[in-house]
């Protein structure tokens, strides 16, 4: 019987409930306790869009909806598993799970399709720290698929999409904004602002996440003819670094004051539907839109939309072949 490979699909957590916010937000912030207010803002934020977390529920539906593509298309038996940075299953233990399950090999991707030090690097960190602790499966990793043409396609489509929804007048003078979630940065000895990844590494001037996500805007303006776009970054947490701008709450008002008739974005760093989406996009930037005086659409997420499942079979499956 040929064997079966293990399928690792992490994303970021959530909490489970209203009553597991502050166990989620101390994990996040490495074990150090959030202040009451901000305790309460992040509660408040949650109740905002309805005590929503769905991004254990999604991430579940999109593992087991790409191991049964994967298998389908002949690539051998796949079994999801899900891992997760800061909310249970958390990746170490699904990794042992995996172990004791009797998986041999096994492919890991992470909801999160531009690469970055901040993000993608510490899910595979954790993984590679889980299987030299305890042994455990043979891992690659799809390390970066923003750039996949499935993928581009996919999302060039939910572009047109959210366009599609502005009237004549809107459409014909519209911003298109490409955003991924921000990451900390910090002065560093020349003067420059980099990501703490960045500075920790020593790493090329040209940074990785802030590329892609550039390249994402390009070319899919270069498919849809979009004059007038841009990237901005999105979600910036309440810490004390400073966070990559611009942030799209300060863009989109320099948007009307341009004479802009409408902003679409395209969250294209993200592609679940939760917290950053729900409220950060769909309420704060929506009502600053609303506040400037122009439009706003926004891309739908990917979700386990069966077209999307197939968009990762694409990734996984190409992954496959290469490794
Ligand atoms: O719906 C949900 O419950 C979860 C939504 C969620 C996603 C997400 C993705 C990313 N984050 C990234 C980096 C950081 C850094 C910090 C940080 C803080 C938060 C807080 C919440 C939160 N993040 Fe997040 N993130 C999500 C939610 N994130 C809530 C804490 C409240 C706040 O500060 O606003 C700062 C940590 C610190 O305090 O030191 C850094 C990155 C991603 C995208 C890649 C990925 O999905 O892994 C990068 C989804």
């Amino acid at each position: 019987m040929s064997e079966t490979i293990g399928l690792l699909v992490m994303a970021y957590g959530t909490a489970s409930g209203p009553e597991d916010i502050e166990r989620y937000y101390t994990d996040i912030r490495g074990g150090r306790q959030p202040s009451p207010e901000h305790l309460q803002e992040l509660t408040d934020r949650y109740a905002a869009i309805g005590n929503a977390f769905p991004l254990t529920e999604v991430t579940t539906a999109e593992a087991e909806g790409l191991a049964d593509t994967l298998t389908g298309r002949g690539f051998g038996r796949f079994r999801p598993y899900l891992g997760m940075k800061h909310s249970p299953p958390f990746i170490s233990d699904t990794v042992d799970r995996m172990r004791s399950e009797g998986i041999e090999r096994a492919i890991g991707i992470v909801m999160a399709p531009h690469w970055s030090g901040m993000s993608i690097q510490t899910y595979t960190d954790r993984v590679t720290t889980a299987v030299l602790e305890h042994g455990g499966p043979r891992f690659s990793f799809v390390q970066q698929w923003y750039d996949h043409p499935s993928f581009l396609s996919f999302l060039t489509a939910r572009v047109a999409d959210a366009h599609a929804k502005l009237s004549d007048a809107e459409r014909e003078n519209a911003y298109t904004i490409f955003s991924a979630h921000s990451l900390p940065t910090r002065t560093i000895d020349d003067g420059t602002m980099r990501c703490k990844y960045c500075t920790a590494r020593r790493c090329a001037d040209r940074c990785t996440y802030a590329f892609q996500l550039r390249d994402t805007a390009d070319r899919i303006a270069a498919v849809l003819d979009l004059r007038a776009y841009g990237t901005a970054w999105q979600s910036a947490g309440r810490t004390a670094d400073p966070w990559w701008g611009p942030p799209i709450e300060d863009v989109i008002p320099e948007l009307a004051k341009a004479g802009h008739s409408a902003v679409v974005v395209c969250s294209a760093g993200f592609v679940t539907d939760h917290l950053e989406i729900l409220y950060d996009l769909d309420i704060e930037a929506a009502k600053i839109a609303a506040d400037a005086g122009i439009a706003f659409s926004r891309t739908e997420m990917p979700n386990a939309d069966p077209a999307f499942l197939e968009v990762l079979g694409d990734v996984v499956g190409d992954h496959l072949v290469e490794n």
